[in-house]
């Protein structure tokens, strides 16, 4: 019961519809549950919009921060076809960014405010991209398996209820499909070469581990958004469902590849669900607030780079601006 009925206070999902009117959140409902997709010029819960702008703002953001770590290895990549690649992937990331941002404006909030919610350390982005990439295998670590765990959450949202992230993320992942493809060659060929590539690839493999675990989000039990999210379809399925399917498909290949997990604990039980140490959330927790390895470095590149761009949005902002050249 909604509207002005009582509400448990213990109620989570009860409180944040609190003052909603019923008829039409029950309208709102029936449309999610009919599989219909909303669009941004209808009616939806406070909740819902400001769920999503959280979500996918910090998913935009998750994008650009993405970029950098790999971005570092562009002028290293062994070979030329491999520079080309990781240019191409790079900007296919920053890409996404924009159309992420583009989906969170029609909720109603500014590119200019989620920049600046970023670059004030306001608003999260992935933990990942609080880690460095100490070397070429680092790179390729990210782009076979944080793009694997990427995929597996987009294909599953892109199903979703809002259409305009629903559209932005089957784009992506057509992109992010390629990444992957990339990023699993790029594996393999270090760790089926030289006693010394193989360190290398198993030694990022080991320190990325953790922070992979940590990608999908909280275990469900500490979670405090799966629950209305996924009410309403914007998640199409609980971490710990995601963080499972992630193993299932992966953890096999990895071990295909002769490459160990540093997780003693890792192993798929009698009923096919992977048991593993539970991740250390209190890690967690200090990176996704700012306190990570890298969180103030990628933080100052994204300052810098905001600085640097000013004269270009206010060339384009000024219509008689002496820099913008009329199309033919
Ligand atoms: N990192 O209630 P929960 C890529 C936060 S980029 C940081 O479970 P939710 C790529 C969460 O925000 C693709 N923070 O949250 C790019 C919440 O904090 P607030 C990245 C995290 O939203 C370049 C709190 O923890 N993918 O592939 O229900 C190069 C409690 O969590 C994380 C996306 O962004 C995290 N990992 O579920 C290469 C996917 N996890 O906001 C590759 C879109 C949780 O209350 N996002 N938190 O302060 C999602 O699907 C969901 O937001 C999550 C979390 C599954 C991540």
């Amino acid at each position: 019961m909604y509207g002005n009925a009582y509400i448990d206070p213990n109620d989570k999902a009860a409180m944040m519809i609190a003052g909603e009117d019923p008829d039409k959140l029950a309208a709102f409902e029936a449309r999610i549950a009919r599989g219909e997709k909303i669009e941004p010029k209808d009616w939806m819960p406070k909740e819902y919009r400001k769920q999503l702008i959280r979500m996918i703002e910090q998913h935009g953001h998750s994008e650009i921060i993405g970029a950098l770590p790999e971005g570092t290895w562009i002028t290293r990549a062994p070979g030329f076809r491999r520079k080309l690649a990781l240019m191409a992937k790079v900007q296919d990331e920053v890409g996404h960014a924009q159309l992420l941002y583009s989906a969170a404006e029609t909720l109603g909030k500014s590119r200019e405010a989620m920049i600046n919610d970023l670059i004030t350390g306001k608003s999260k982005y992935s933990n990942v991209f609080n880690y460095p990439a100490y070397t070429w295998a680092d790179a390729c670590i990210i782009a076979w398996l944080i793009d694997a765990g990427a995929i597996i959450n987009q294909v599953a949202n892109a199903k979703g209820s809002y259409g305009p992230y629903c559209r932005a993320l089957d784009r992506i992942c057509t992109e992010e499909s390629f990444h992957l493809k990339y990023g699993h060659d790029n594996v393999v060929t270090l760790a089926t070469g030289t006693p010394k590539q193989r360190e290398m690839v198993q030694a990022a493999l080991t320190r990325w581990w953790p922070p992979i675990m940590h990608f999908f989000g909280p275990s469900d039990k500490i979670s405090n958004h799966t629950e209305i999210l996924m009410r309403w379809k914007v998640k199409m399925a609980s971490n710990d469902d995601m963080r499972q399917q992630f193993l299932n498909m992966y953890v096999p290949k990895i071990w295909d590849l002769g490459l160990t997990l540093p997780d003693k604990n890792l192993k798929k039980n009698a009923e096919g669900k992977w048991e593993y140490t539970e991740p250390d959330w209190e890690e967690f927790k200090r990176v996704i607030n700012g306190g990570g390895p890298c969180n103030a470095e990628r933080l100052a590149v994204r300052r810098d780079a905001e600085e640097r761009g000013r004269w270009v949005r206010e060339a384009l902002n000024t219509a008689d601006s002496k820099y913008i050249v009329p199309l033919a």
